[in-house]
């Protein structure tokens, strides 16, 4: 055996420089490159054989782990999972301030791989600066919380053992239904340790999109509940786009005449204009999608999750004689609910459940209120976008400009406050991916370095990231990465002082106005953030506007601009679409002093009864 002898940090990033994947018919890396910042636990071990690897492994620095961690996940979520980067840190703060981005990538079922450094394992110079020591246990590290949130997570304590640990995770980062964060967390010593390696352990290897087909026994189980369907309903999650079933699914809803509701992370799975789209499904639904869920008899549920946003806490889908059909290639979301199972990748599943259905078409009177439906809900959309001359427009209205301006040709990234739900309901997305909300995790903060990775993936495509001011205070600083790195976004900034979402969750669960709004926050000084001189401190293009049309004007002019340009504007933080939408389940307190909260009790008492858990 010819063996080559490597410290276990240039093995490792031998390795994943020699793993390819193939996109439209070429052999690519399938690591567009590492994140990293370095320190102690890392600059010596992984940062030396980083620097031997840059032509095939990039690295690229950030400002903050937790953001690097954010790319990293938006760029594979852009790249529909074909594609992936890692993400390296020193141990203690460093590490830990991954934990927050590798949780969202394993909600999201997103392949990341995370490096951080960890403690010394010869332990000679225990405990190392920013060691957490265990009083009871000595093979503990602050590391050891990346478990509950990583798919597969291994410490490196000596140097052979990434010959089984890195096989594994391409694993795990590869399957379509295990897919997620893996964690390997490399000792100080152990990366600087070397090892004679088998040669042949760095041979390319090129990984392919695995397609599972289902059994027949779930294939005809299914067919005969859709066979007997007189209300058919298909809701499209995330799995849809991972698998690249977008035409499938188009062809399958226009064969059978069956409505089509997008979930946060299936929206863009037909295009906005398709019309058996009904649009998004659930709390953030539009009134078409959420008319035909309350009454569907069978639920095509594909590539989802079914997470409370999307069935509405259960109290949505109020057929009692439902029959769910998980069609997902983790068995884990195909059997929620009671679902009779389709364990399958989600193209391979649709093309041989159509084999089956043949021509059988939904009842006509059921797709045809579908379609009249969403033309009802097109009206209303269409008047919550429209322009305004308001002084503080809404979400939706700056919405409705930031279309006009770009289109359905660019990607819009968005993850927390008001906007997502807003977005939802009244985004009109063109090509799949061109929608990319992340909310499973709905992290604040995400939007910006979000949008950095959306580029990575598609850097011919315009970016438009729009985040509240919340969001944009706790994580602005990969602005000044895109400035240094040449990924020019669009930022559009809603500022209406403070976090208008929570603060209307607020008050419709009888609080009071508290802590959210900067008006009701205690301060000595109330907050006046110049977002613009902010930004342009960043090295972006900053402007305030003072209207939907200078948004509107700025945003299609600021295309122009060689750098990222972010554009400030005042919005109301009470208004939100009325039509369309669902109850969703916040627990109200049972006992208060506030009448307000008492009543507030009273009605979420009576909605629970809704809730249609497994019947
Ligand atoms: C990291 C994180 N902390 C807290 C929350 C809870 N949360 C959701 S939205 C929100 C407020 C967001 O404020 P802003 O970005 O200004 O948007 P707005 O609600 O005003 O539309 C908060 C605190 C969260 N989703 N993520
Ligand atoms: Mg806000």
């Amino acid at each position: 055996m010819t063996t080559i002898r490597l410290t276990m940090a240039q093995a490792l990033t031998r390795y994943l420089a020699s793993q390819k994947t193939v996109i439209d018919g070429r052999t690519v890396p399938i690591f567009a490159g590492v994140w990293a910042i370095f320190g102690h636990g890392n600059v010596a071990g992984i940062g030396e054989a980083l620097y031997q690897h840059q032509d095939d492994l990039p690295t690229f620095r950030a400002h903050n782990e937790q953001a690097m961690g954010h790319a990293a996940i938006a760029f594979t979520k852009a790249s529909f999972r074909r594609r992936m980067m890692a993400v390296t840190s020193s141990i203690g703060p460093g590490a830990t301030n991954m934990v927050t981005a590798c949780a969202l990538a394993h909600v999201n079922r997103l392949p990341v791989l995370f490096l951080p450094g960890d403690v010394f394992a010869n332990r000679r110079p225990d405990p190392v600066l920013q060691q957490v020591e265990d009083f009871g246990d000595g093979t503990v590290s602050a590391n050891d919380v990346f478990r509950p949130v990583s798919r597969y997570f291994d410490r490196i304590t000596r140097p052979e053992q990434i010959l089984a640990a890195l096989p594994r995770a391409m694993a795990v980062l590869t399957d379509p239904a295990d897919c997620g964060p893996v964690t390997l967390s490399l000792c100080q010593d152990v990366q600087a340790e070397a090892y004679n390696y088998p040669e042949a352990f760095f041979d390319e290897k090129i990984w392919t999109q695995r397609r599972p087909r289902a059994s027949d026994d779930e294939l005809a189980a299914a067919t005969a509940a859709l066979r007997a369907a007189k209300k058919p309903l298909i809701v499209a999650g995330g799995g849809v786009l991972y698998s690249g079933a977008t035409a499938t699914l188009a062809d399958f809803a226009e064969a059978h005449g069956i409505p089509v509701a997008e979930t946060q992370a299936g929206k863009s799975s037909l295009p906005a204009d398709h019309p058996l789209n009904m649009g998004s499904i659930g709390v953030t639904g539009t009134s078409a999608a959420n008319e035909l869920a309350e009454e569907a008899d069978v639920i095509l549920a594909v590539g989802t999750r079914l997470q409370d946003f999307t069935t509405g806490s259960w109290a949505l889908f109020q057929n009692a004689r439902k029959t769910i059909v998980g069609l997902n290639t983790q068995v884990f979301d195909a059997t929620k609910h009671r679902a009779l199972p389709l364990v399958a990748d989600a193209d391979a599943g649709l093309r041989e459940l159509a084999l089956r259905l043949e021509a059988l078409k939904a009842p006509e009177d059921w797709t045809k209120r579908a379609t009249e439906g969403r033309t009802r809900w097109f009206l209303a959309a269409d008047a919550a976008t429209a322009p305004t001359n308001a002084a503080l427009p809404s979400d939706g209205q700056v919405i409705g400009a930031v279309q006009r301006a770009i289109g359905t040709g660019g990607t819009v990234v968005c993850a927390a406050g008001g906007l997502p739900g807003e977005l939802h309901k009244l985004w009109q997305a063109g090509a799949p991916g061109s929608y990319h909300l992340e909310y499973g995790y709905s992290t604040m903060g995400y939007e910006i370095a979000g949008g950095l990775g959306v580029k990575m993936a598609k850097p011919d495509q315009e970016v438009v990231v729009m985040v509240g001011d919340g969001s944009y205070l706790m994580m602005n600083s990969e602005i000044a990465t895109s400035v240094m790195l040449g990924l020019r976004l669009t930022i559009v900034v809603l500022d209406n002082a403070g976090y208008g979402c929570i603060n209307r969750l607020q008050m419709a669960t009888g609080g009071a106005n508290f802590n959210n709004l900067f008006r009701d926050v205690r301060h000595e000084v109330m907050p006046s953030v110049d977002f613009a001189a902010h930004a342009a401190s960043l090295g972006a293009i900053a402007t305030k506007v003072a209207s939907i049309a200078e948004l509107e004007a700025g945003i299609a002019a600021g295309l122009k601009n060689d750098r990222t340009t972010v554009l400030v504007i005042d919005t109301d933080p009470l208004i939100t679409t009325e039509e369309g939408g669902h109850w969703w389940d916040v627990a109200v307190p049972e006992v208060s002093p506030r009448s307000q909260v008492n009543a507030a009790r009273k009605e979420y008492e009576k909605a629970i009864q809704a809730q249609r858990v497994l019947d």
